[in-house]
């Protein structure tokens, strides 16, 4: 009998087996849950029309407690989340670096699914705050499953995992008050950074725009620890892993992810959800970096330092596979909700290092499972069940759902001839890389991870100027919030020692005392792969607002229309009211959203059409408003003939008279008394490519 129980795996494996739980109510007769046909559900039963209700009511008992316990508590940290399933495929063999079987062979799709989460608001709060985010993928693979539970910024804000829960305590609202929500903009949060300066990375990474993301499908992941590679012969590299989004990595801007926190709080999770629905499939390729053992002290860092990445300049990312994300869950609670990672689930190929944050993690996440999930068969739920088949001895506890048959259940026995019994590692048995380790039991951290500074530096020497300046108004907006003078001050103080400059603009903005003394890091270091500006542009997916009312051109937005779905472009049409507008040649179109319900903020660009609509969109606030914003924030915005002069409406008046021309400057493309639609369209589409238009002064 082959004894490493592994089966075939493929694309749809997890969706079959999936498949046995779904329950579709449509046409069916309503039951209680022992499965009695209900015949009323609109009364309780009561001793008379006008008395009291009986207890003998099962069917009001049973309905009323099963709603009485629908909560479950939701986790401590990354409790706002959103899921979706996918399938990861290898481009080549890793058989020289690894032995995971899921990186093996390029024919073989494993199914994966994917959480997405906030890390400090409840599971209430909005999508858009600032914040790392968390990126924790399964892959339910043939020799079980393997959760890289990471996060989008690659380093972390503590060296040591037993500092976790007073970080945790202070970035969560303060507890006497419970404020704020899912923001760090508070005493607490900056007490701690000022008090524990190895955070000063990763603060620097919070207070960038990695911490409000365009969307989850712009955003990179990173394992953040160092893991181990070990191939078939025994050989072990260490390993970061990496995950890169096709669409490359770019974000909002700090006003309009506030804005968007309000208007739609779930802006993250519709635009994961619509974008799968439409067959937008979000893609990310899968990078590793890859250290060998002999080379571990070459760096200026050490390689266990969860505080500090390598460069990729130094130490390249190889792209070794890529996700897809191709289906909605049907149950955010069934799924999203019930899904328990835990960095623990390895398989074969893939080890631990020392690093101190990874090592208390390895404990923390079953031990929360247990009390979220109320005991220890949540393996069991179909969401966490591996595809390949599962045997121990481990029995019982709380909503246990196999039926283990037989008297044995432990080992070693003789009365079931050992079984299950232990494969060994040529059967696929998972065996820990022996690494040798001596050392004096000791409550300290090695000189090598003392230096907080460097990298911190580095990342801000690799930001653009307008990147810069982002990281200053993030750093205005959250002190700006603190009350403690000392704190604010404290913070100055200490960022001082990552850049003079910004420290020196941090003060200015909050009143804060100059930083005293010349201590600022001498590392002159960048990675320009640290900048936005060098990631993947591409307007696949963006959304257009194109704000129109009765008296539109028909014929331009037709022609632009087709151009822009051309390049994968989304466009909407906003008006003061649904239902149909009517154009200056008599035609129609269907309204999307209005002025109430949509927002600039919710787009990409905006996009205003020619013809005597304009003379009632400059009547509607609201319509001068939209456009005014998007220029804010940096938005490409494009205007035809008469949509020019409506432009002025919002303080863009500086378009300059090219009658024939199509004119394009800073993201505004404008064109007069011309034809060429089709080139107008080009250089709005490039403006869209290029994301967001910094030069603009406003
Ligand atoms: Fe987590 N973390 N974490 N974390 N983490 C949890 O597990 C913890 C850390 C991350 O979508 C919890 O199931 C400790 C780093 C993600 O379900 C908890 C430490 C990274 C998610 C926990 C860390 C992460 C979690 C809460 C310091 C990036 C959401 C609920 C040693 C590599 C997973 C839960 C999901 C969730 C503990 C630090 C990522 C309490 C003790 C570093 C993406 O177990």
């Amino acid at each position: 009998m082959d004894k490493k129980q592994t089966k075939t795996i493929n694309e749809n494996s997890k969706q079959e087996q999936l498949e046995e739980y779904r329950v579709d109510n449509s046409g069916k007769k309503m039951t209680t849950n022992q499965g009695l046909r209900v015949s009323e559900d609109e009364h309780s039963l009561k001793a008379g029309e006008r008395g009291p209700t009986l207890m003998e009511d099962f069917h009001f008992r049973e309905k009323m407690t099963h709603f009485d316990h629908e909560r479950i508590p939701e986790r401590i940290v990354h409790a706002r989340g959103y899921g979706a399933h996918g399938y990861f495929e290898v481009y080549e063999s890793m058989k020289d670096y690894t032995k995971a079987k899921f990186l093996q062979d390029p024919e073989v799709k494993t199914p994966v699914f994917v959480r997405f989460s906030t890390v400090a608001g409840s599971r209430g709060s909005g999508d858009t705050v600032r914040d790392a985010r968390g990126f924790a993928t399964k892959f339910y693979t043939e020799e079980g499953n393997y959760d890289l539970v990471g996060n989008n910024i690659p380093v972390f804000f503590i060296q040591d995992a037993i500092k976790f829960p007073d970080l945790v305590h202070a970035f969560k609202p303060e507890p006497h008050n419970e404020m704020p929500q899912a923001s760090t903009a508070h005493d607490t949060h900056w007490d701690f950074v000022a008090n524990n300066q190895e955070t000063a990375h990763m603060v620097m990474w919070t207070m960038s725009d990695r911490a409000i993301p365009r969307s989850y499908r712009m955003m990179e992941g990173f394992g953040v620890h160092t893991f181990r590679f070990v191939n078939e012969q025994g050989k072990s590299r260490f390993v970061k892993f990496h995950w890169k989004p096709v669409l490359g990595v770019h974000s909002l801007v700090l006003d309009e992810a506030l804005t968007v926190a309000g208007k739609d709080p779930d802006f993250h999770r519709r635009d994961l959800w619509e974008s799968i629905e439409m067959g937008n499939y979000p893609e990310y390729e899968l990078g590793v970096q890859m250290i060998d053992e002999e080379d571990e002290f070459k760096f200026d860092f050490d390689i266990l330092d969860p505080t500090k990445l390598w460069p990729e300049e130094e130490v390249p990312v190889k792209k070794i596979g890529k996700m897809t994300l191709n289906r909605n869950q049907d149950n955010v609670f069934a799924e999203t909700e019930q899904v328990a990672f835990h960095p623990g689930s390895v398989v074969p190929g893939i080890d631990f290092s020392n690093d101190p944050l990874l090592q208390g993690r390895l404990f923390s996440y079953t031990d929360t499972q247990l009390i979220r999930l109320g005991g220890p068969n949540f393996h069991e739920l179909p969401i966490n069940r591996p595809v390949c088949p599962f045997h121990n001895n481990q029995y019982d506890g709380q909503h246990r759902m196999t039926i283990n048959k037989g008297p044995v259940a432990y080992h070693k026995n003789s009365l079931q001839n050992n079984d299950p019994s232990p494969a060994t590692e040529e059967e696929g048995g998972y065996v820990h890389y022996e690494e040798k380790i001596e050392g004096r039991k000791i409550r300290a951290r090695s000189d090598s991870f003392k230096d907080h500074f460097s990298q911190a530096k580095m990342f801000w020497n690799s930001m653009t100027e307008p990147e810069k300046k982002h990281i200053i108004s993030a750093f205005h907006f959250e002190l700006g919030k603190v009350e403690s003078k000392e704190v604010q001050q404290q913070v100055v103080d200490m960022f001082s020692h990552v850049d003079a400059e910004l420290a020196s603009e941090i003060a200015k903005g909050i009143g804060a005392s100059q930083p005293a003394g010349e201590n600022e890091s001498t590392v002159t270091k960048s990675s320009p792969a640290l900048s936005q500006e060098n990631t993947i542009k591409t307007p696949k997916s963006r959304k257009v607002a194109i704000l129109a009312e009765s008296g539109y051109t028909h014929a331009e937005i037709e022609t632009i229309v087709e151009q822009l779905k051309k390049d994968g472009i989304i466009p909407e049409i906003i008006s003061s009211a649904l239902g149909k507008i009517a154009s200056e040649e008599g035609k129609e179109l269907e309204v999307d959203k209005t002025f109430l319900t949509a927002d600039s903020v919710l787009y990409d660009a905006v996009y205003v059409p020619g013809g005597k609509h304009v003379d009632k969109l400059a009547a509607n606030f609201d319509a001068i408003a939209f456009l005014a914003h998007a220029y804010k924030h940096f938005k490409p915005i494009g205007v035809v003939n008469e949509g020019i002069q409506f432009a002025k409406e919002a303080r863009i008046d500086d378009i300059p008279d090219t009658e024939g021309k199509v004119y394009t400057d800073e993201g505004i493309v404008a064109v007069q008394n011309s034809d060429d639609l089709t080139g107008f369209s080009k250089e709005l589409i490039n403006a869209i490519t290029d994301h967001r238009h910094w030069g603009r002064a406003v």
